[in-house]
């Protein structure tokens, strides 16, 4: 793949900025004499030792020594310790076929983020020029939509379902680029997909592997990227997880944004971006010129509980995280049918956090959300904050399970039902 191909003027104009610490230098520190780094003395940092009661009762230390590194700055992809723990995270999960490609062939390589939006700001940016064309399907996440629109990059919606994006529809909007006539579009193909293939943020749905697949396929013939933004992997509610872009990209053509937001803590900011090593070393070089380094706190912290837990612990904790969400989304389609049954219409997510609700017969929700509800003391988002369009009417609303109690979904939905009754009538 010819990389230098996707990167945005900005991004091919970036250069490693030469104050950041390297992995060399990082390893030489204690043996040499360090007159190099422009690093506040650790000696006069104010905070000592730590000491975090994890739920269970036990405890996960942060030592004097530890604290230092931890108050430190410190590379900007990320510590080494949390680094080849996401890097064999990422194998074990994806088994990406680029793990063992050479660097400049598109490797595998993992760089630690300030949480899934600085990931995907970054990408965004490194790719995106004005009148670029970008592939993603609608409704979908407002923080994506929001960073990519004054990019002034053009963006192509792709018609989906429940199931995500329709390989078909894609396709037919792709053969558009083979014909004589292109000047309603861009002529230049487009240059990446951007899609959130489980639990939809607002709608719910999820990929199939049979259309991530056909995807793909697409990918690869027109030659475009996939951003594959997947905060919700592991609150998928079926048994077994649908394989990844990732874990089929043998081209070395996928971006996917990992989190922890979900799984251990959004107030922590820490994700991890996998992809070709060449891409990767683009956002690198904008890290060093922009946050320096995802929190190296939260990041030794996690080493930490990564430290006891082993990658076992982690995946029985997402386990447990992830039966939770299942039973609140149960929950909350149980209060659905119950309060709202004539009134609207959805489908059960098979993932995420959000039920996606189509109101019968009120054309916009705007105003019955934003003013009315919310005086009755309950809040949901109006569908259009979820559109390309926002000030388009739309008739949906995003509701989230993922943290009221039964009772408060019950009494949520009851008041949404009055709300549509006197909207309607
Ligand atoms: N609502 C998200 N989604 C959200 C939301 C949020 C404050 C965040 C998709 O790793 P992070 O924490 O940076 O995750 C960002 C992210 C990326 N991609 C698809 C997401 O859903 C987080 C934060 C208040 C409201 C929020 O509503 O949906």
């Amino acid at each position: 793949m010819n990389y230098s191909s996707f990167l945005s003027t900005i991004s091919t104009a970036r250069k490693a900025n030469p104050l950041r610490l390297t992995r060399e230098l990082e390893k030489k520190m204690s043996s040499i004499i360090m007159l190099s780094g422009g690093l506040p003395n650790a000696d006069y940092f104010p905070m000592k030792t730590a000491s975090v009661t994890l739920f269970d009762g036990t405890t996960i230390e942060i030592g004097e020594s530890m604290m230092k590194r931890a108050l430190q700055y410190s590379k900007a992809e990320g510590v080494d310790e949390l680094l080849s723990w996401v890097e064999d995270l990422q194998l074990k999960l994806h088994n990406p076929p680029t793990a063992k490609y050479a660097p400049e062939k598109g490797q595998m390589k993992v760089v630690i983020t300030s949480g899934s939006q600085d990931a995907l700001s970054k990408v965004f940016h490194m790719l995106t020029d004005p009148g670029d064309n970008v592939l993603i399907d609608e409704p979908n996440y407002t923080g994506s939509v929001l960073a990519l629109q004054p990019m002034g990059c053009n963006l192509i919606k792709v018609p989906s379902d429940q199931h995500g994006m329709i390989p078909e529809a894609l396709n037919e909007i792709l053969s558009q680029w083979k014909m004589d006539n292109v000047h309603k579009l861009n002529t230049r193909t487009p240059k990446f997909l951007y899609t959130v293939p489980n639990g939809g943020n607002p709608s719910g749905s999820a990929l199939t592997a049979e259309r991530k697949k056909e995807i793909y396929k697409l990918a690869s013939k027109y030659n475009f990227l996939i951003i594959e933004d997947d905060p919700y992997y592991f609150l998928q509610f079926e048994k077994t997880k649908v394989p990844s872009f990732l874990s089929m990209d043998v081209d070395g053509r996928v971006i996917r944004c990992d989190t922890f937001s979900k799984t251990i803590s959004p107030g922590m900011r820490i994700g991890f971006l996998t992809g070709p090593a060449p891409l990767i070393d683009k956002v690198i070089q904008h890290t060093q010129v922009s946050t320096g380094q995802p929190s190296t706190f939260s990041q030794i912290l996690l080493v930490q509980l990564f430290n006891k837990w082993g990658q076992k612990g982690f995946l029985e904790h997402v386990a447990r995280v992830e039966a939770f969400y299942k039973k609140q989304r149960d929950t909350m389609v149980a209060a659905a049918e119950k309060r709202l049954k004539d009134l609207a219409e959805w489908y059960v997510p098979n993932a995420g956090m959000f039920l996606w609700i189509k109101i019968k017969g009120v054309s916009d929700t705007y105003q019955m959300i934003k003013e009315k509800a919310l005086e009755r003391g309950v809040s949901f988002v109006p569908g259009c904050a979820f559109m390309f369009e926002s000030t388009q009417p739309c008739p949906y609303v995003r509701a989230s399970f993922s943290y009221a109690s039964a009772d408060q979904m019950d009494q949520g939905f009851r008041l949404l039902a009055e709300l549509i009754k006197e909207e309607v009538k």
